[in-house]
């Protein structure tokens, strides 16, 4: 059975516990529908999502997962278009208007399912991916919470089937590049940035905090022109990764894949 079968009998299995009155609590894809709306969607609007995914509980991953998403409320996106899938329980750090989750695979295939009904070619999606990675047979592989994990090229074929019109992902992962890389030939508008290639471990804050943070940095604006962009804000955390893991210039191998774009910008202007 491969990896969706499997996410497709858990889902199965969890809709017939529901449907049996054994589940107390709202699936999490009733509750993305309901943040979402997406019964009234306006699809004509130009709307901006964020799915973060972190399966490990240690402190830095959180840090990581928060940093992200004030950084996204900072840039002007809505709490309740940013969705938060990370490890056992997210929604101690994450507000009730976003929607939290563990994250499973079968709750990564379930938000990815839902955002596809939200989301069009008008439309941005961020993705942020952190925790543990590690590699097999040259395939880059996240690590989810529990006994799961999605490789690289799932991963894209979930960003595909959402169809955002912009779609970025960053991921700061160890041997992140072969997520980055996978969309180097995507079908439509994206943006990749990992902290490192696909052959080497990293360290994942010394990439993302600094990328974060950046947006709000005027410094980060390199081109003077009053915003920060997805670009200069990768350029600015690539120096930050580079300084602080020096000398060692293997594990700061930053990359930055894009398709039909070259650069843009994020949130609200
Ligand atoms: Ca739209
Ligand atoms: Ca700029």
């Amino acid at each position: 059975m491969n990896r969706f079968s499997k996410a497709a009998v858990a889902i199965t299995l969890a809709s017939l516990l529901a449907s049996a009155g054994c589940s107390p609590s709202p699936s999490l894809e009733s509750r993305i529908d309901s943040a979402l709306q997406i019964q009234s969607i306006e699809h004509s609007k130009k709307e901006s999502y964020a799915l973060i995914i972190n399966g490990d509980p240690s402190k830095i991953h959180i840090a990581n997962v928060s940093t992200a998403y004030s950084a996204l409320l900072k840039l002007g996106f809505e709490k309740d278009r940013i969705i938060v899938l990370s490890e056992k329980s997210p929604q101690r750090y994450i507000p009730k208007d976003s929607v939290s989750g563990q994250a499973t695979l079968g709750n990564l295939v379930s938000a990815a399912k839902e955002l596809s009904k939200a989301v069009d070619g008008n439309d941005t999606v961020v993705f942020y991916l952190t925790g543990h990675g590690y590699t097999s047979a040259d395939c880059s592989i996240l690590q989810l919470y529990g006994d799961s994990d999605i490789y690289s090229a799932d991963f894209c074929g979930l960003v595909k089937n959402i169809g955002a019109g912009l779609s970025v992902i960053v991921s700061d992962q160890c041997y992140s590049g072969g997520f980055a890389e996978e969309f180097a030939n995507f079908p439509g508008d994206a943006i990749a940035v990992s902290s490192v290639d696909a052959r080497h471990e990293t360290s994942c804050s010394t990439f993302s905090i600094p990328f974060w943070n950046s947006f709000s940095e005027s410094y980060a604006d390199l081109n003077k022109d009053g915003a920060v962009s997805v670009e200069e804000t990768f350029l600015n955390a690539s120096k930050e990764h580079r300084k602080a893991l020096y000398p060692n210039e293997d594990c700061a191998s930053s990359e930055y894949v894009t398709s039909h774009v070259d650069d843009a910008f994020i949130g609200k202007p």
